[in-house]
């Protein structure tokens, strides 16, 4: 079964992780969100793009889920001394990615370029596409009226500020990265990983031409939020804020079916009792233990994705 899954970072990259032990490298292809990048010190960070490909490579800091493991920071600590920001942190080891992509960057290759030269350094076999080749820049429209750039709200502010408003600057005149709309074409089932569908989903999205591919596919979503709350980051908060009703499993897959035709939802065993509500959404839905700190979890989640995705396949030859 060839698929294609759209991830975010820390979340996405897990199920993405799965996915890959789960199916023939050829079979894979990872969609990244590349609206959380930004320029710090001159350098060009793509913290989705580098979380997956580090997380597919076996190179990614199991605690935070983002960098590399066995980071040093000597380059950080120094920069300190300086007096240069050091909010954004940025490891020795990691700083070489963000040199070396920059450095090829304005040589003239596409951001989808170097992606797959250092996923073949790393030995990443699945193709692994940011989501667009141009500059698209998520900004936030906080309760006082700012708008922050979106490592402004999320590392730098730790998503306090209360968001009423997204926008993804430079989307409407951006094209998806060359050879994802292929996949797309030659792809049996649309995997959407748990990321944030505010922040990681969504811009993607956003890209003129992925709706139009994706819709013919069969879609699966993976829940994000387990019992109420996000796993990490603000998005029950920004649940809570943006559409006035406390976070629940059901969130995400109401929040797909408004923009296309959802055809199965994985949750949490947590929340089985919410099963039936989006079954009468005309969903296939069912359950596993979907938090996926290991590989052995990740594998677990991904072969549900994979039976779900075979089933919503059989239900339609049904019809
Ligand atoms: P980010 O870009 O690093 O914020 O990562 P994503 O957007 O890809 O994912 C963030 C979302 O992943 C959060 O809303 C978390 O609740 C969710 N998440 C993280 N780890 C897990 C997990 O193990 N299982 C599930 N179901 N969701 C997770
Ligand atoms: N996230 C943080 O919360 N704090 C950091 O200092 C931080 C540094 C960082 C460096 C490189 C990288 O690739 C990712 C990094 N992240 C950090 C994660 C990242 O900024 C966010 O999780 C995502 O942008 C949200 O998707």
């Amino acid at each position: 079964m060839k698929i294609v899954a759209l991830a975010g970072g820390v979340g996405g990259a897990k199920l993405a992780h799965g996915l890959s032990l789960a199916l023939a490298p050829e079979d894979l292809t990872v969609i990244v969100n590349t609206g959380d990048d930004f320029e710090q010190f001159g350098l060009r960070i793509s913290p989705d793009l580098d979380t997956v490909c580090y997380t597919l490579a076996g190179l990614a800091n199991p605690r935070t889920g983002w960098g590399l493991k066995d980071e040093t920071w000597q380059v950080l600590t120094q920069l300190k001394q300086l007096g240069a920001p050091d909010w954004f942190k940025l490891g020795d080891r990691d700083l070489a990615t963000h040199l070396e992509r920059t450095r090829l960057i304005r040589e003239g290759m596409r951001l989808s370029q170097v992606t797959q030269r250092f996923c073949e350094h790393w030995g990443v076999k699945q193709q692994v596409f940011p989501m667009t080749d141009s500059e698209v820049s998520t900004e936030l429209l906080t309760s006082d009226g700012t708008w922050l750039d979106f490592q402004e709200y999320f590392v730098k502010q730790a998503c306090e500020p209360q968001i009423v408003d997204v926008h993804f600057k430079g989307a409407s005149s951006a094209l998806p990265a060359h050879g994802i709309l292929d996949a797309l074409e030659q792809a049996d089932a649309v995997v959407i990983c748990p990321s944030n569908p505010y922040l990681s989903i969504l811009p993607i999205l956003a890209i003129p031409g992925m709706y139009a591919n994706l819709i013919p596919k069969k879609i699966i979503a993976v829940s994000p939020i387990i019992n109420g709350q996000a796993v990490k980051g603000p998005l029950a908060k920004m649940i809570q804020d943006l559409t006035g009703s406390a976070a629940d499993a059901t969130f995400a897959a109401g929040f797909y079916r408004e923009r296309f035709d959802l055809a199965g939802y994985l949750m949490d065993d947590q929340d089985s009792s919410l099963v039936s509500s989006v079954r009468a959404w005309g969903i296939i839905c069912d359950t596993c233990d979907t938090m996926m700190p290991g590989e052995a979890d990740r594998l677990r989640v991904a072969n549900k994705v994979l039976s779900l995705a075979e089933a919503c396949s059989a239900r339609t030859e049904n019809l």
